[in-house]
């Protein structure tokens, strides 16, 4: 966000529809969010953009397994991602699906002005594929054994004609940028590798496939039906074809100050491609393209085919929807990686909301009821705490430029900082003593004083806790908007006399974790017997599960590995590197069942992913798989 225009564009990536919402999604979401509002309190024209991906090969063969049309399955997925923004209250302006009819004009229209420009030329393309992230890979790139470089999974070869962009053309032009604005992408270390990469050199990149067709068409002047856009063309394109790129473009005022948030797995996409689609087109570069980290579990990014996803709304079911929210941003440094865990969820509850800042209120309740029957006037603050006023002050002036370099932690923590100086003000000058000594006017200024120091605080975190910061106030006895905001915060005057209204605890102190599904741990020291007994509740930590082998095939220069494909019942098949291969052929293998490890870290073996382990006995007669005597539907549970 920029604070040099009064209208403000703020994006997430629009999300492939191949998958549920997890909370790495509510975290990209919940950041823009943020921004969205602060801009919005500022009394910027505001216009905050989500949607769904929804075109592509991974979706056209998700929808297949299901047995669904590609246009079916993408609606009803697409309709989890908008029905949980909208119970989460998000602010967006436009839900944008990507095979609506207004995008694909948009889209068409953008081809065929970059054919125009003369960027655009038919050829073959001969790569490697990777579905899972709809990405092209030279064989230079990949993992031995052909894996995608970035995931993990199984490339395929592609070799069919196609129409390229000339993303070499760019390749100056895009250092330009990157060395001209310094905060186009932040954070500055991820920028640096962007620059990296680029200064490698880039090839030119292919944006049409014709071996699959669940795809935008090429626009009819182009007269070449069998190709559709390349997914990335097609979704990167969002960002404009939603404010009526090609069509009506009134909105596309709102492009000139555009914040793009993303997930690091995607700032390649958005650093490097669509600035060069942009500038092929004519159009501004986006002020912001910001890359935050991942959410992981127990070191593992998250995601359903690992099975360690955490549902969003069930976290925000159970602990309240403002307090993750602010967990979320408050936890993690923007840019880095964060493992999620209750306990971090929870000690933040219970110390920065229910202490510091519940507690706080409650104090000003209390104490005001007591000394001037709940009526709370500023007239003698700055007289008694003008050190106190300016030490707030001093924290504050400078607040925002946290929030222009994304860095949501710092803005959260220096706002807290401003709750330390109220907290101790009132353990410093303990306003009962004051009382008693007859002090009653130095004893109301001091609740004053935090009563004033609480509703800045609450002002500023209103986009974080929309909902907790309007509790806050109406008790304080003023309106959460752009007013205030230029009051309180900007021209930094006092409160109105008021008289403060009673509100119940914040935020109750919360003594044990809420949800069922805990992080998969090890057993704890403490549990373990001498005898070398485990209870049953250790035992069920291991989650296994029957497979079905639909794929095997030797691993090169490996004479103990197998690659094996095997079906858990999940989205995806999993991979798993099993060292049988003295023992079994991999054609006997195929469509027999097995018994596996099913919640074990994935590792890498030989640079391949492996998800899961196979049980197997081993004596001095060799080596047996452990399998179930009927056959039984893959994923079934092993109990
Ligand atoms: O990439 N931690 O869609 P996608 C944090 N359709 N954020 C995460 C995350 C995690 N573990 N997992 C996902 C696509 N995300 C394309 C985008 S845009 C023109 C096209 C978030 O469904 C993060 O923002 O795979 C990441 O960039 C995005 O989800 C990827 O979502």
């Amino acid at each position: 966000m920029s604070d040099r225009c009064k209208k403000v564009y703020i994006t997430t990536p629009i999300y492939y529809v191949n998958d549920v919402p997890h909370i790495g999604h509510a975290y990209t979401t919940i950041i823009a969010d943020t921004l969205a509002r602060y801009s919005r309190l500022k009394g910027y024209e505001t216009f905050f953009l989500t949607g769904t991906d929804e075109h592509g090969q991974k979706i056209q063969e998700a929808a297949q397994k299901r047995g669904k049309s590609p246009q079916e399955y993408a609606d009803e997925i697409s309709a989890k991602f908008k029905a949980l923004w909208d119970e989460f209250e998000i602010s967006y302006d436009r839900f944008i699906k990507t095979t609506e009819e207004d995008h694909k004009i948009g889209v068409q229209k953008a081809f065929e002005v970059m054919y125009q420009n003369g960027d655009i030329y038919k050829d073959h393309y001969e790569g490697y594929y990777c579905v899972s992230c709809e990405t092209f890979f030279t064989q230079t790139n990949l993992i031995e054994g052909g894996f995608c470089p970035d995931c993990g999974k199984e490339t395929t070869l592609v070799k069919e004609e196609s129409y390229f962009f000339r993303l070499s053309k760019y390749q100056d032009k895009l250092l330009k940028w990157y060395e001209d604005d310094e905060n186009c992408i932040l954070p500055k270390g991820k920028k640096n590798e962007v620059i990296n990469f680029v200064k490698q050199g880039l090839n030119d990149l292919s944006i049409t496939r014709t071996s699959f067709d669940w795809g935008i068409k090429l626009p009819k002047s182009m007269n070449d039906p069998k190709h559709v856009m390349y997914v990335w063309l097609d979704a990167l394109m969002n960002y404009i074809t939603a404010l009526g790129y090609g069509k009506d473009e009134k909105l596309m005022e709102f492009w000139h100050n555009t914040t793009h948030l993303v997930g690091k797995d995607i700032l390649r996409f958005h650093a490097i491609y669509w600035p060069a689609f942009l500038m092929s087109l004519g159009l501004d570069m986006p002020k912001h393209i910001a890359a935050h980290g991942w959410w992981t579990r127990n070191g593992e990014k998250m995601s359903k085919s690992k099975g360690n996803v955490v549902d969003p709304k069930e976290v925000a079911d159970a602990y309240g929807l403002e307090s993750f929210r602010y967990f979320m941003l408050r936890e993690v440094p923007f840019g880095q990686d964060g493992d999620f865990s209750q306990k971090a969820l929870i000690d933040r509850i219970n110390s920065d909301l229910g202490n510091d800042l519940g507690n706080l209120l409650n104090r000003i309740i209390g104490m005001s009821g007591k000394y001037s029957d709940h009526y709370i006037d500023s007239k003698d603050v700055q007289q008694f705490h003008a050190k106190e006023l300016n030490s707030a002050w001093e924290i504050l002036k400078n607040i925002e430029q946290y929030i222009y370099s994304m860095q949501l932690n710092r803005y959260l923590e220096e706002l807290w900082k401003v709750l330390t100086i109220a907290n101790q003000a009132i353990a410093v000058y303990e306003p009962w003593n004051m009382v008693k000594e007859g002090k009653d006017k130095e004893a109301m200024a001091l609740v004053a004083l935090v009563a004033n120091l609480l509703a800045k605080v609450s002002i500023l975190l209103h986009p974080v806790m929309p909902k907790t910061t309007q509790k806050i106030a109406s008790s304080l006895g003023f309106k959460i908007d752009t007013k205030s905001y230029i009051k309180l915060y900007k021209e930094n005057s006092l409160l109105e006399p008021f008289t403060i209204q009673k509100t119940p605890a914040l935020f109750p102190k919360i003594e044990k974790e809420l949800l069922e599904v805990k992080s998969p741990q090890e057993p704890k020291k403490e549990e373990q017997k001498s005898d070398g007994l485990i209870t049953i509740d250790q035992f069920f930590q291991t989650k296994l599960k029957i497979g079905t082998i639909i794929e095997a095939k030797e691993v090169k220069k490996s004479d103990r590995l197998l690659q094996l494909k095997v079906d858990l019942g999940e989205d995806e098949p999993r991979q798993i590197i099993a060292g049988i291969k003295e023992y079994y052929k991999p054609s006997d293998l195929i469509d027999t069942q097995v018994c596996v490890v099913s919640n074990l870290k994935p590792a890498k073996i030989m640079g391949m992913l492996s998800e899961g382990m196979l049980l197997a006995a081993k004596d001095e007669d060799g080596l047996s798989l452990v399998r179930p005597e009927f056959k039984k539907r893959s994923g079934t549970p092993i109990k």
